[in-house]
């Protein structure tokens, strides 16, 4: 997770590799780039806009065609839930499934599965980064978090969104939680379909987080709960998320 931190010459590779590796041992090229050569000597001032612009937190994720889907999407940490809630709401094809929306916001929602799709929906066809290694390109469609978040109406006090999931990962709640930024970035949203289908139950049914810019573990599955917070200190261990808490890895996971 190299991503943040970016010093003169490690403009390039630091704000676009990121931390997937994607240019692998590509630095050399980059730098041989005329463009690139054009960056490295021109003044800091100018360096700092250009990183900035690199940096764009609102610049959108690649988007791919149809055909480059991965044939199967694997599925990663918890591939059922199979707790006594869940395999009720399952059960019932999800029709008693709600998604609370709740905490810093003016009017606390209980959506159901048709209240995401009556929605406007985004769809959009995206390549998930696991930390572990490994990558899997799939179309995802739901309704823009910001959308969802808009008719909650957020208070001013609210600072980042906390996700609760159904499912306990080796015996502990998964959660997660995003900055405004990522929670209103276009391409964020609440993903009820995968490949033009109902989300399977090892992707996340009925919905999880997409959340393009940043790593594969930040993509909540099993949303039960979003409530909206103005600091992270009362969550779990206060480290914002299952992984960030109990394992240490980065609470921004930015790509
Ligand atoms: N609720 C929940 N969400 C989760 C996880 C999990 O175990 N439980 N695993 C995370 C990790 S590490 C990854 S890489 C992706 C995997 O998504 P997939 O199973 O659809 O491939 O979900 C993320 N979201
Ligand atoms: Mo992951």
């Amino acid at each position: 997770m190299s991503g943040g931190v970016i010093g003169r010459r490690g403009l390039i590779g630091g704000g676009v590799v990121g931390a997937t590796g994607l240019l692998l041992g590509g630095c050399d090229r980059v730098v041989q780039a005329p463009a690139t050569r054009r960056i490295l000597f021109m003044g800091e001032e100018m360096q700092m806009g250009l990183q900035r612009a690199l940096m764009d937190r609102d610049a959108l994720a690649p988007e791919y065609r149809p055909e480059q889907r991965s044939p199967i999407f694997r599925a990663n940490g918890t591939r059922d839930p199979a707790t006594p809630l869940y395999e009720a709401l399952r059960a019932g094809n999800f029709a008693d499934w709600r998604l609370i929306v709740g905490g810093l916001v003016a009017r606390p929602l209980a959506l159901s599965l048709a209240d995401l799709g009556a929605m406007p929906q985004r769809a959009q066809i995206t390549r998930h980064d696991c930390v572990e290694g490994w990558s899997a390109v799939g179309k995802w469609q739901g309704p823009r978090l910001g959308d969802v978040l808009r008719a909650g109406g957020l208070r001013d006090a609210a600072r980042f969104i906390v996700f609760t999931c159904a499912d306990l990962y080796g015996g502990k709640p998964y959660y997660e939680s995003i900055d405004l930024v990522d929670a209103f970035h276009p391409q964020t949203i609440l993903a009820w379909a995968l490949n033009d289908r109902f989300l399977p139950v090892q992707n996340g049914a009925p919905c999880r987080l997409r959340v393009e810019r940043q790593l594969g573990y930040k993509h909540a599955k099993y949303l039960m709960r979003i409530d909206a917070v103005a600091s992270l200190d009362g969550i779990g261990k206060g480290k914002g998320g299952y992984w960030e808490d109990n394992v240490d890895y980065d609470w921004y996971a930015g790509i």
